[in-house]
């Protein structure tokens, strides 16, 4: 067996999806060296289809940092959103209500940008890692080994931080006794699809139909996203285009107003679940983002989460090593599970309040759905509630 080759730098991050690669910017600008470890090709990274909705204060963390040119550029800036139920569509005027708004940009926009900064500052991460390992997170020498075409390493840090996702290796990497998780699966799923249509609404359309959810987004003026709720192992291969385009013209239709058509070309169910993992550091190891939580995206708060994180975990490290002060990085875990379980609220709020759900209750909870909704529309604080939490609550950095 040939030796380990060692490495060493300050902060390990394992993950290249936005949380490990906008940490990893974050604390180059900072001064703080860093190396990315990434299981996938970069390609792989780039092409994965997932969040579209970024909050007031991501968008302005982003523009600070210097990855604001293309989102202010191609992204969409949305002062509001519809809800749609009982065959009436209502605008929810975030401007008017709490001054905020929030942009529409595809979280596929957001990495690329991040590869080319990294690319720009030849940062990269490296790709293509195998056989990931954390040791040593109870000590002050923790260090992470991994394998890289063919050849095995160790690169020694001061911490390491796992942005690895729901899947990842670094949340088990906190023995069990030393970590509880918290989560509730639904039993429905999100079948979503990007399209080669004109957005037919200028701002993003949540609908509560009795046959299930409908949500009407975007990722530019020529490419629209939507999603219909489906059961949670329903198979992509029982809806040919027309039916999900029928379903949605049925959930989303008004009189008086179309649903363009066009042609489909990514679609997939995804499940819903919620989950969170408690404590979110366990010695010299942090976690952020999906790794240590995971909400249904109906608030749109995944990738927003994983960027509060991030920007914390670097003003937290920038602490530890221009000042010696621990303070927020011992803080850290309290303060986003905190901020973790608002989101984890908000998200459980909006799924309960749009999805139809079955069992003995389901017509009277769908009136008390009904009755939700009205109150919401009738009511200015209600929506400035909502208003609220869909743009954002702040960006501690
Ligand atoms: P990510 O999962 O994005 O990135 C983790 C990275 O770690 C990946 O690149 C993975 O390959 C890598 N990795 C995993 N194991 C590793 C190992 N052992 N070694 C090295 N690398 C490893 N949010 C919304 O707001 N709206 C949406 O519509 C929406 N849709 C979603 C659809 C899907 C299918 C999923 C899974 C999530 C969706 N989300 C959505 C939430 C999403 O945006 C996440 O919150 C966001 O990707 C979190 O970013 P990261 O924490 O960086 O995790
Ligand atoms: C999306 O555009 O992908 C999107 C928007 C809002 C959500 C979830 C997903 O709540």
């Amino acid at each position: 067996m040939p030796p380990r080759t060692s490495l060493t730098t300050p902060v390990a991050i394992i993950g290249g999806g936005p949380a490990g690669l906008l940490l990893s910017h974050l604390l180059h600008r900072s001064g703080i060296d860093n190396t990315v470890l990434e299981m996938r090709d970069r390609d792989y990274t780039v092409q994965r289809v997932r969040a579209g909705v970024l909050e007031h204060d991501s968008v302005e963390l982003l523009t600070e940092e210097g990855l604001g040119d293309r989102l202010h550029a191609e992204g969409l800036r949305h002062e509001g959103i519809y809800l749609q139920f009982a065959g009436q569509r209502h605008h929810i005027d975030f401007a008017d209500l709490v001054g905020r708004h929030v942009w529409i940009y595809g979280q596929q926009e957001v990495v690329k940008d991040l590869i080319a900064a990294h690319d720009a500052n030849n940062t990269p991460a490296r790709y293509g890692v195998s056989d990931v390992e954390v040791v040593g997170i109870d000590g002050d020498a923790p260090s992470v080994r991994f394998s890289q075409g063919g050849e095995d390493f160790e690169v020694a840090c001061d911490f390491v931080v796992g942005a690895d996702g729901f899947h990842g290796v670094s949340r088990l990497a906190i023995p069990e006794a030393r970590r509880t998780t918290f989560e509730r699966d639904y039993d429905f799923g999100w079948l979503g699809i990007l399209a080669h249509t004109p957005p037919s609404s200028d701002e993003l359309i949540y609908a509560l139909h009795e046959r299930g959810f409908a949500l009407l987004s975007m990722r530019s003026p020529t490419v629209s996203r939507l999603y219909l709720q489906v059961p949670p192992d329903e198979d992509i291969a029982d809806w040919p285009d027309d039916r999900i385009w029928d379903e949605l013209d049925t959930r989303l239709g008004l009189p008086g107003w179309t649903l363009e058509r066009g042609e489909i070309f990514d679609k997939g169910v995804t499940p819903m679940r919620s989950f969170v993992s408690t404590p979110m550091r366990d010695g010299r190891l942090f976690l952020a983002g999906d790794a240590a939580h995971i909400v249904p995206p109906t608030g749109a708060k995944g990738l927003n989460s994983a960027i509060a994180d991030v920007a914390l975990l670097r003003r937290g490290l920038v602490e530890h090593y221009q000042r010696q002060d621990d303070a927020t990085l011992d803080a850290y875990s309290e303060t986003q599970l905190s901020r973790t379980w608002q989101t984890q609220y908000f998200s459980t709020w909006m799924t309960r309040m749009l999805h139809t759900f079955t069992g003995p209750n389901a017509e009277f909870d769908h009136r008390v759905q009904l009755g939700q909704l009205a109150q919401l529309v009738d009511s200015r604080s209600a929506r400035a509630h909502l208003a609220e939490f869909y743009t954002g609550l702040p960006i501690t950095r």
